[in-house]
């Protein structure tokens, strides 16, 4: 297929997602629990734009002539992989498909991509209207299954060429290791992380308080990139602790397609008591509980926005992470001790910096070991933006110019030039 066919199947896709965006958000809500209005109004359209901005590189992928020492006619081809394995988590199961699939398709690949267990609804939903835009059967194709058969069977197959993976860490060190010991496949990964969110004394502490808030509790907590350690500055601590709790007792908290409502339940059993287990050790390692700490009613795996304050860096609940509404707040005095800090971690995917010195932002922004940072903002997610991880949070980037590198192989063609001479 030409490359502007698959721009076009690309563009025709997005308007079918925009004319389908209430019953695919309804869908994501099913399925997940997360907000009707978060799915409808941010998500979705987020998959839409996604697919345009794809759209948009699949006729200006194009490779090299380059010049070289000798007679000798040099290109550098830039080729579609082949056969594209994705496996893709439960938190943002619409958002993941586009990451994934957008990137893959630009780029002339084909596609097996198999969602998470307990999310399995919308991308089959979504390959439907793949379908129906014209894209060839066969192209994509959604696999419905649990991550130590299907999942592992696709990262050990000898004939997929490429596996992405998000998820979480433990299970992408296995991706690798299927993919090395099969076929030596090429593997990105987008894993897990515990994201500082660091906050000067300088800053507006109210706007700092919502921010924070938002870059926790998003998505019942459940993200990869939360702001899940707040470093505080010792001087607006207090006040910012207080602020922080009268935030989150606002919260409101139920069924995720009532108007109005904020937050969830989490996704499953598992998750649910995995939060409560960290709550349990925040507790039993004596952070302060602010407020929330327990299950919402007794009816649905509903948790209360819960606050710890006090919280020490060798602490579980500042180590490990949570993936829930629990927002772990840290003090410190210093600009040089909260770099050290922040960057004692496994973990490298985003931070938030929360100041108004520029010289402040820009030794922050330098000295973060980590793939994202956002200034005085959070979870910003342009299409054209890279996201990914340093250190255990994964192995190269999605979204942007450099989600391409993930889909192409390069080939370099050398032909004798006759008569060079002249
Ligand atoms: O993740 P898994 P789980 C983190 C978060 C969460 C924890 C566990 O901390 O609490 O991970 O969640 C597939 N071979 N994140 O158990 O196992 C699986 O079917 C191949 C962070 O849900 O990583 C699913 O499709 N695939 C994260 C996908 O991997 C396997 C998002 C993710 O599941 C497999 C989700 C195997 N052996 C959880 N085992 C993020 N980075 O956003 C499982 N899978």
């Amino acid at each position: 297929m030409t490359a502007y066919e698959r721009s076009r199947i690309l563009l025709r896709f997005a308007d079918l997602i925009d004319k389908h965006n209430d019953e695919l958000a309804a869908l994501e809500t099913w399925d997940n629990g997360k907000p009707y209005a978060q799915a409808a109004h941010i998500e979705v359209p987020m998959v839409a734009r996604l697919m345009r901005y794809y759209a948009g590189w699949a006729d200006k992928i194009h490779g090299l002539v380059v010049p070289a020492d000798g007679p000798h006619h040099v290109q550098v081809l830039h080729e579609p992989i082949g056969v594209a394995g994705q496996i893709i988590p439960w938190n943002f199961p619409l958002l993941m498909f586009a990451w994934k699939v957008g990137p893959a398709l630009a780029c002339g690949n084909t596609v097996v991509l198999k969602t998470a267990e307990q999310t399995p609804l919308s991308a089959l939903y979504i390959s439907k209207l793949l379908h129906e835009a014209g894209l060839p059967d066969g192209v994509v194709n959604v696999v419905s299954g649990f991550g130590p058969t299907a999942g592992a069977a696709l990262a050990s197959h000898m004939d997929v060429d490429k596996i992405a993976f998000t998820g979480s860490t433990d299970t992408g060190k296995i991706v690798l290791e299927l993919a090395a010991r099969s076929n030596l496949k090429s593997v990105t990964l987008e894993l897990g992380g515990k994201s500082p969110f660091i906050i000067m004394d300088d800053a507006d502490v109210d706007h700092a308080v919502e921010l924070a808030h938002f870059a926790l509790f998003f998505n019942q907590g459940q993200c990869c990139c939360a702001g899940s350690r707040t470093f505080v500055h010792e001087r607006i601590y207090d006040e910012f602790v207080e602020k922080a709790k009268a935030r989150a007792l606002k919260r409101v908290v139920g069924d995720p397609f009532k108007n109005g409502v904020e937050q969830g339940p989490q996704i499953d059993d598992e998750q649910f008591n995995k939060i409560l287990r960290y709550i349990r050790y925040g507790v039993e390692s004596g952070a302060n509980l602010v407020t929330g700490g327990d299950r919402l009613g007794d009816k649905g795996y509903y948790i209360q926005p819960t606050i710890f304050s006090d919280v020490k860096d060798n602490m579980k609940i500042a180590q490990e992470e949570i993936f829930g509404p629990v927002q772990s707040i840290l003090k410190f005095n210093d600009l040089n001790e909260v770099i050290k800090r922040a960057n004692a971690s496994q973990y490298g995917l985003a931070a938030g910096v929360f100041t108004n010195n520029l010289n402040t932002a820009n030794t922050l922004t330098r000295a973060l070991r980590v793939g994202t940072v956002w200034v005085n903002c959070f979870d910003v997610f342009d299409a054209a933006i890279p996201f990914g991880g340093y250190k255990q949070s994964g192995i190269g980037r999605e979204k942007g110019i450099d989600s391409l590198k993930n889909y192409l192989q390069i080939k370099a063609v050398v032909t004798p030039i006759k008569n060079a001479a002249w």
